[in-house]
């Protein structure tokens, strides 16, 4: 009984280091190195390619990443689920990533940027966070934790879902019924939403007209969600005053992108968050003593939903 790892290598030597201390019984090998493949039970991937297919006794898929837009389902055989990542390190990044960028929008730091390379100096009026209304579409593990946080320095916060949500002291809006509302009254819109094909191209200019005028974007959910010709022309416009992107499409942003050159667009290669090793692999060993014992796994996601 075998565990594979299929991912970025440098991590995977954390991961058999994590294994070997805390699942010393379970082998664990780090592709392409994959031993006789019938031993091998568990695969943990950011993409499993054919491995999906053609190892004859999988039990269990598991993504090194919170998203599983990246693997193709079609060849994920029916009877083998698959487990997304639940640990408090992507979760702690992300809240991290976000928190920072609102701040950088409310407190004015995409124009203090613009006056410093114009040496001008100059105050711009400071407004108090109950005045600036932050919406976040996706109410999950990320976007929930999120709101948590934003809430402490007294953001109006908004939050959308596909299901309706309750949280305490942020404004639940759910399903695409009650999106132009959500819009209507957000100033900060934050993108935490799977990508899907219901989600895929949401970020576009039908998006971007139903913001009040002068809006920013902070877009940390995946590349196809964005229309970047319409992120431009609304940036262009003025509807959209600034954006803040942590993943684009493709990755990386070919180095002629129009985007990079944009004043009030700041990029980050996608590194809003990512899974820590040792929160990782200990939360692929509860998963899978609950795996044994006939418990439902953490994060084992809804293959029709598609998250
Ligand atoms: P979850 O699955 O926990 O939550 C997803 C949320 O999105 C849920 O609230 C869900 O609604 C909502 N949602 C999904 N589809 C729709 C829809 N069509 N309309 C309205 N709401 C919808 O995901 P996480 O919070 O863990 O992660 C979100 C995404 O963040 C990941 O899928 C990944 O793409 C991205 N990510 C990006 C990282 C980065 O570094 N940039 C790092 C980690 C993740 P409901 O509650 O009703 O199910
Ligand atoms: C993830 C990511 O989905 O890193 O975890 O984007």
């Amino acid at each position: 009984m075998t565990f594979l790892y299929k991912a970025d290598p440098l991590r995977g030597a954390q991961w058999a280091e994590r294994f070997a201390q805390r699942a010393p019984q379970l082998p664990f090998r780090v592709w392409p190195d994959l031993g006789d493949p019938a031993a091998i039970r568990y695969l943990a991937a950011w993409s499993p390619g054919d491995l999906a297919e053609t190892l004859p006794n999988l039990e269990v898929i598991f993504s090194v990443g919170a998203g599983v837009d990246q693997f193709d389902l079609t060849r994920v055989p029916q009877h083998v689920p698959v487990v997304r990542m639940i640990e408090p390190g992507i979760v702690e990044g992300m809240v991290e990533y976000v928190t920072e960028a609102v701040l950088a929008v409310h407190r004015d730091l995409f124009d203090y940027a613009l006056q410093q390379q114009a040496r001008v100096w100059q105050a711009l009026p400071v407004r108090a966070a109950a005045t600036r209304r932050v919406g976040v579409l996706g109410l999950g593990m990320l976007g929930t934790a999120v709101l948590e946080r934003l809430k402490l320095f007294g953001f109006a916060c908004a939050g959308w879902s596909r299901s309706p949500r309750l949280m305490d002291g942020v404004d639940c809006y759910a399903t695409d019924a009650s999106l132009d509302a959500f819009l209507a009254r957000t100033d900060v819109l934050v993108c935490l939403l799977p990508l899907t094909d219901a989600t895929r191209g949401l970020l576009s200019r039908r998006v971007f007209d139903a913001l009040p005028d002068g809006a920013s974007l902070i877009h940390v959910g995946r590349g196809p969600q964005l229309n970047t010709a319409d992120l431009l022309e609304a940036l262009t416009r003025g509807r959209l005053r600034n954006a803040v992107l942590d993943v684009s499409d493709p990755e990386p942003l070919p180095a002629g992108h129009p985007l990079w050159t944009q004043p009030r667009v700041r990029i980050t290669p996608h590194i809003a968050s990512a899974t820590r090793p040792e929160g990782a692999v200990d939360a692929v060993l509860d998963n899978l003593r609950r795996h044994r014992n006939g418990e439902p796994m953490l994060g084992q996601i809804d293959r029709e939903r598609g998250y």
